[in-house]
């Protein structure tokens, strides 16, 4: 603990990990563009720059703090230096503010806009480079880059994937893939983590927007929408609800309104991945066959897991992920005419995750030729849909999903946090279903934002050791210990974004930390208000095992990595 005095005031702080956030802790909102908690420090933009006493200036970001310290963070010297840097930003910058799709939301305008800067003073001699569509998931504009390199250390430090680096010197410097490639020949894995620390309209996300509106207003075509867990507590705050408000009803509402004709719950395809994935547990336990079991729901991990570790892809489930498994259902389901009134289907699914347009792409993502989903709207696209319609999304009543595939289960709704998945499977796995039972699962080390956490379980006298992890360099470092034999577990859960989807790439970015901790809680009291806690109590999907299901389970819920 020490104390420093900012701007004549005297300041406490304690294991702040550098000056900026001991100022950012006194309520002084201090510029940044290349600073993230959550990534390791940079220093590239300088706008954080404060000056001491002696009038030395300084990156607050890079400097520790230490007792007695006398800063200024707002002398008219660091005012103009700031305005300074934001101008000379801003002349390397493609400005087509109105119409940039980052617009209202990027931090380079808005803090243009805060600091008044009213004109530009230098031209833009900068080459032009053209936009990289490549990816399903993710849009590359370079000249919306302003080198402050969040999205290569969110790739690199976080990520462990390594797909863009800087390039050249100068004023040539560029974020790009290896060798000027496309970013879809690179081992980017669409977990869109990149688009949500990139301050500016450099990375956006790949948008169905325009096709989806086509769809909803076609009168021969019948548009049927699923939506994930994790969209549910991440639109309210958007609209001036409580950040992390379980919304599902108010979405469904405004589905409807928009077009859809149907609107389901992805969480009961959570449901069928979880019969499914236990099955699947016990029979490789039983065989001792590819363990431990990975879980697959998450398309960015798949990705990884198949290009890093080939050898180990076998241990991936052979389930299809809650989007694909429901998408198939609803594939098969609307084959009959009775209920597709002589329409075409077009199935959409509204997703936290840019990685989940990559993942109906891949050839087991359909079936019998078929791809099983047309369209990903992620929630962020969602939203702007919303907007554009002019809907007051706060003030729609609640709607209940439609039948026949309306209803998911709690365990199915908790998948979109980390440790959901496991918390499922456990639940499927145990006998009771009552609170005491509940409650030993839920504080069996299953839950909390930690980036690996162990669990060991009995089943039938046996004990079950099981892995959680989110956030794909957390990933690679356990993938490393399994393939050198250091750790031996029997089921891994996966999620490439830390804390899980709630977290995706396609989400609104969040806030802060609070946001965050709201959408994790957002599922949880879901889970605590649904009657049915266990997938395989969810009455609906028993029924379709019996009916729609008869002897298609391998054909439409499951897949086959391979190795
Ligand atoms: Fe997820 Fe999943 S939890 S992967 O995060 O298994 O995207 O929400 O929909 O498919 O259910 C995402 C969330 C989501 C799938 C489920
Ligand atoms: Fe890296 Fe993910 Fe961005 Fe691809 S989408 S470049 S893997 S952070």
């Amino acid at each position: 603990m020490g104390y420093m005095t900012i701007d004549g005031r005297k300041v406490e702080f304690t294991d702040e990990p550098n000056v900026l956030s001991v100022i950012r802790n006194a309520d002084i909102d201090i510029p940044t563009l290349c600073y993230h908690s959550e990534l390791s420090v940079y220093g590239a933009c300088r706008l954080c720059t404060v000056e001491d006493e002696r009038g030395k200036t300084f990156a607050s970001c890079s400097e520790p703090p230490r007792d007695g310290m006398v800063i200024y963070t707002n002398t008219p010297r660091l005012m103009k230096y700031r305005k300074m840097i934001l101008e000379l930003l801003l002349a390397a910058h493609c400005r087509d503010c109105t119409t940039c799709i980052k617009s209202g939301e990027c931090q380079l305008q808005a803090l243009a806009h805060r600091m008044g800067v009213t004109t530009v003073r230098f031209e833009n001699t900068k080459e032009q480079y053209p936009l990289d569509f490549s990816s399903p998931s993710i849009v590359r504009d370079p000249n919306k880059c302003i080198l402050c390199g969040d999205c290569v250390r969110m790739c690199d430090n976080v990520q462990s994937v390594n797909a863009i680096d800087f390039a050249y010197r100068g004023t040539k410097a560029l974020v790009t893939p290896a060798f000027n490639k496309k970013i879809a020949e690179t081992d980017c894995v669409n977990c869109g983590q990149c688009r949500v620390v990139c301050p500016t309209g450099a990375i956006s996300i790949n948008t169905n927007i325009e096709v989806i509106w086509d769809l909803l207003a076609d009168k021969n075509t019948k548009v049927i929408a699923q939506i994930a867990p994790a969209v549910r507590v991440a639109v309210g705050d958007q609209f001036g609800l409580p950040r992390g408000e379980n919304v599902m009803g108010k979405l469904v509402n405004v589905l409807h309104r928009l077009g859809f004709d149907e609107v389901y719950d992805t969480s009961y395809g959570a449901d069928l991945t979880v019969i499914e994935e236990s099955e699947e547990l016990l029979e490789r336990l039983a065989s001792g066959e590819n363990l431990p079991l990975f879980t697959s729901c998450c398309p960015a991990w798949v990705k990884f897991c198949e290009n890093r570790y080939p050898d180990l892809a076998k241990n991936l489930s052979t389930c299809r992920s809650p989007q694909q498994m429901f998408g198939a259902v609803i594939r098969e389901y609307y084959k009959d005419p009775e209920k597709n009134g002589g329409k075409r289907i077009v199935s959409v699914s509204i997703m936290p995750c840019t990685a989940k347009k990559e993942e109906i792409l891949r050839p087991e993502s359909s079936t019998n030729g078929k791809q099983d989903i047309d369209y990903v709207l992620t929630t962020t696209e969602l939203i702007t849909m919303i907007r554009k319609s002019g809907i007051r999304f706060e003030n729609l009543e609640i709607e209940a999903s439609d039948m026949p595939f309306g209803i998911g289960s709690g365990a199915g709704v908790i998948f979109g946090v980390t440790g959901g998945v496991t918390e499922a499977v456990l639940r499927r796995l145990r006998e009771g279903h009552n609170r005491v039972e509940m409650d030993k699962i839920k504080f069996s080390g299953v839950r909390g934002e930690e980036g690996l956490k162990e669990v060991e379980f009995d089943y039938n006298g046996r004990t079950i050791h099981a892995a959680v992890v989110s956030g794909l360099g957390n990933a690679d470092a356990l993938m490393k210990k399994i393939q050198k034999g250091e750790v031996h577990y029997d089921f891994v859960e996966v999620m490439a974004c830390r804390r899980g989807c709630i977290m995706g790439g396609g989400q609104p970015v969040p806030a802060g930390p609070r946001s965050r901790i709201a959408r994790s809680k957002g599922l949880y009291d879901t889970d605590i208000n649904t009657q049915i806690k266990k997938s395989n109590e969810n009455p609906l999907i028993l029924s379709l095992y019996d009916e729609l299901l008869k002897g298609k389970t391998h054909e439409l819920l499951h897949r086959n990595f391979e190795a």
